[in-house]
């Protein structure tokens, strides 16, 4: 009847609109760069996200880019992995590079380049005397190692060593020639192909790293709502595993550790001295910064992230004290990204030098042209008497 066939036909064409669009995903000629975020938290996996970017960029070859690896208390569960775009968005990064999200990837491209028996995985040689063979990349052993790659049902039935000659570092030219891309399609990595802190040049690339409309927007509201412009945002360091880390720097370092370079300089003629008050800065420092940022910027509002302690009490009292009407504000659940958005956007900042999540939160204002400061640079805040500790 005419009825069947116009509902064959708005089927077919149904059909027809699906092949067309939802086969948006190309397969990229030069290849793709897939890697497992396996080192640390957020703030290292960011450092190394803005690393393997240029890296891709430089091999011209598509990035997968990984989930988010989120160390919960569960352990690894489906929780755990949180794709780029639930915080952040994948079409920001276009206009530096092409991208393509793992999961997509998986369904849309493995199919057709990257069959379960082709997945090779790539690592120094000189790593395969860490797996039981001792001829292939222990890519899977260990935590997070093998529940990331689990994730998405990869197995690497083959392991290729590549030459000490080349690194992370290698020209594009020296990649192609050991791993041509029509052999070698998915070059996937261990670890990430990039260093921690993140290379002076990448920094930059923080720009192309942006909230979904989503949550700038929750965090917009959370501003207005909460908080009193213009604000000082704080970010510091105290718990116990952070303490520990600055024990290793009790004498001070005149060479990176953790994100320091953020703070002491990335030259290493040049760079000032690492010293144990800018890791574990005194709460008597703390607070001298706070109180005079707060002055100079006429602030009303204090916001304050951290991973342990916040201070609050001492720092109402220190306002009280000095007759400062300045409100202070924390979020009161673990919500790292609604911290960063707020530091983001706080009209000062005051971070923790050695910490890879004020890093994240001080490229991003660098590129907006925000000001940074750090708790212990600075001659004029540092009161390292600690007897209030
Ligand atoms: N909610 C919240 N969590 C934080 C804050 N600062 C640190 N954390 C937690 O502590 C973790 C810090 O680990 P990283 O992201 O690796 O950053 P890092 O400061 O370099 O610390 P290390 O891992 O110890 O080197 C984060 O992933 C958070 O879980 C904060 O301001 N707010
Ligand atoms: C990189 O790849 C793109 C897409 O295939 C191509 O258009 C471009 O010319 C390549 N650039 C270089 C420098 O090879």
């Amino acid at each position: 009847s005419n009825r069947t066939m116009r509902l064959r036909f708005y089927i077919l064409t149904f059909v027809l609109h699906i092949l067309t669009f939802s086969g948006a995903a190309e397969i990229d000629e030069n290849g793709y760069i897939a890697y497992c975020p396996c080192m640390g938290r957020f703030g290292n996996q960011a450092d190394h996200f803005l690393g393997s970017l240029s890296f891709a960029k430089k091999l011209n070859r598509t990035l997968i880019i990984p989930p988010w690896i989120v160390h919960g208390y569960r352990g690894y569960g489906d929780d755990s992995f949180i794709p780029y775009s639930r915080w952040f968005q994948v079409n920001a990064l276009k206009p530096y590079h092409r991208v393509i999200e793992m999961k997509e990837f998986m369904l849309e491209i493995a199919p057709s380049i990257w069959l379960p028996e082709k997945r090779y995985i790539y690592c120094h040689e000189s790593t395969f005397k860490r797996s039981e063979d001792k001829k292939s990349c222990p890519a899977k052993s260990g935590n997070p190692f093998g529940p990331f790659w689990d994730n998405f049902k990869i197995d690497f039935p083959a392991s290729e060593g590549f030459p000490t000659h080349l690194h992370f570092h290698s020209s594009k030219k020296e990649w192609d020639s050991v791993y041509p891309a029509t052999s070698h399609p998915v070059l996937a990595f261990m670890g990430a192909p990039a260093s921690y802190p993140v290379n002076e040049k990448d920094k930059q690339l923080q720009r192309y790293v942006q909230w979904t409309k989503d949550l700038e927007n929750s965090a917009g509201k959370l501003i207005d709502l909460k908080l009193k412009k213009p604000y000082v945002g704080i970010h510091f360091r105290n718990g116990m595993d952070w303490k520990k880390a600055c024990d290793h720097v009790k004498n001070g370092l005149d060479y990176p550790f953790m994100s320091s370079p953020q703070c002491t300089g990335y030259q290493r003629s040049t760079s000032k001295r690492f010293t144990y008050e800018m890791c574990y800065p005194s709460l008597n420092t703390v607070k001298s910064h706070v109180l005079s940022l707060v002055k100079e910027s006429n602030s009303n509002s204090l916001f304050i992230a951290t991973d342990a302690s916040s201070y609050e009490n001492e720092f109402n009292n220190m306002f009280k004290e000095a007759g400062l009407d300045v409100s202070i504000v924390k979020l009161e659940n673990d919500e790292l990204m609604m911290d960063l958005a707020l530091l983001i956007e706080s009209d000062r900042f005051i971070g923790s030098c050695g910490s890879s999540v004020t890093a994240f939160v001080s490229r991003k204002r660098e590129v907006l042209g925000r000001p940074n400061e750090y708790f212990g640079a600075s001659d004029k805040h540092n009161e390292a008497d600690r007897s209030e500790l």
